[in-house]
């Protein structure tokens, strides 16, 4: 995602986490606004493109190389090469915000790559290996040359809210939270979170790579790629598929708030 969808994340996991969560992530960020995981967000983008950070480039997808849309699926060991995915990096981050032994740099670091990297795992072309998740897909937007994963990471949010600042994302946050708690996502909100375990991070992190590499088949490319090279994608397909970047945004937010709360409770 870009900016607006990884700050969106951010707003709603502060919306939903405990206090005892909010204090120690406002502790470990040094920012005790309520805008501490909206600030960091976006971090891991920049960061990733530091020569200190150029490790972590890859650590924002898993490559997934399966067939869609005849078959999608995600495998740990074919998909995740040389243990450097989104998969490998949530299971890493997440020993290391817990560490005694680290830097408080790099506890705030791992922080804040767990809040960009839980939102990251629910766009599907991060969860998929074609055509470098549909970056080399050209296409418009709106007249706009750009290409498929570009207009899923930040024309299809920016068309959706219009526009792309903090306080876009918190108005997005808002709406998103609104059908989490008595709207239409109510009635799914536990199964995003089910089996969530922060000692078997792997495990539930393959878990919501694979659920929203089913969307690469249902919903990105349910056609195939073809006649979507060079297309444009808006309005047609923008109404296709703009309803599930909703739903992984708030999937996102909503599972960070509860992966967060059992890492602060362990540390409790
Ligand atoms: N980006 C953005 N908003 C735009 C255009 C680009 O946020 N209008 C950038 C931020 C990231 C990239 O898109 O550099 C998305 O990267 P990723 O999907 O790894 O988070
Ligand atoms: N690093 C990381 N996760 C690890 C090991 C290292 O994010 N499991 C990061 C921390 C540093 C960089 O890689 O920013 C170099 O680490 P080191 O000096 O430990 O090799
Ligand atoms: N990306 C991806 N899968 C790949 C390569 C890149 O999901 N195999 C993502 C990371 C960024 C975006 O695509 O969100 C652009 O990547 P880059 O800036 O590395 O071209
Ligand atoms: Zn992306
Ligand atoms: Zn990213």
């Amino acid at each position: 995602w870009g900016s607006l969808g990884h700050e969106t994340v951010a707003y709603i996991a502060s919306h939903y986490v405990e206090t005892a969560t909010k204090n120690w992530a406002q502790d470990i960020l040094d920012d005790t606004s309520k805008d501490y995981l909206a600030n960091v967000a976006t971090w891991a983008d920049s960061y990733r493109y530091t020569s200190a950070g150029k490790f972590s480039a890859p650590y924002h997808f898993i490559d997934a190389q399966d067939d869609p849309p005849n078959s999608c699926n995600v495998d740990y060991d074919r998909d995740c090469t040389g243990g450097k995915c989104v998969v490998a990096a949530i299971a890493n981050y997440t020993t290391r915000v817990q560490s005694n032994s680290l830097s408080d740099t790099q506890v705030n670091y791992a922080l804040r790559f767990i809040v960009h990297f839980l939102g990251d795992i629910t766009q599907p072309l991060h969860d998929e290996s074609y055509d470098l998740g549909g970056n080399d897909i050209d296409v418009t937007f709106n007249g706009d040359d750009t290409n498929l994963h570009a207009s899923w990471d930040t024309s299809i949010p920016e068309q959706l809210i219009g526009g792309y600042s903090l306080s876009d994302a918190q108005d997005w946050a808002n709406d998103l939270i609104k059908e989490i708690d008595s709207g239409s996502y109510e009635s799914q909100k536990a199964s995003w979170v089910s089996g969530l375990d922060i000692n078997d991070a792997k495990d539930s992190a393959m878990a919501w790579a694979t659920d929203a590499n089913a969307f690469v088949c249902s919903v990105v490319a349910p056609n195939g790629w073809d006649g979507l090279e060079n297309a444009e994608l808006y309005p047609d397909y923008y109404n296709g598929v703009v309803d599930t970047v909703s739903l992984q945004i708030a999937k996102g937010g909503y599972r960070l708030a509860k992966w967060l709360d059992a890492i602060a409770a362990q540390a409790a």
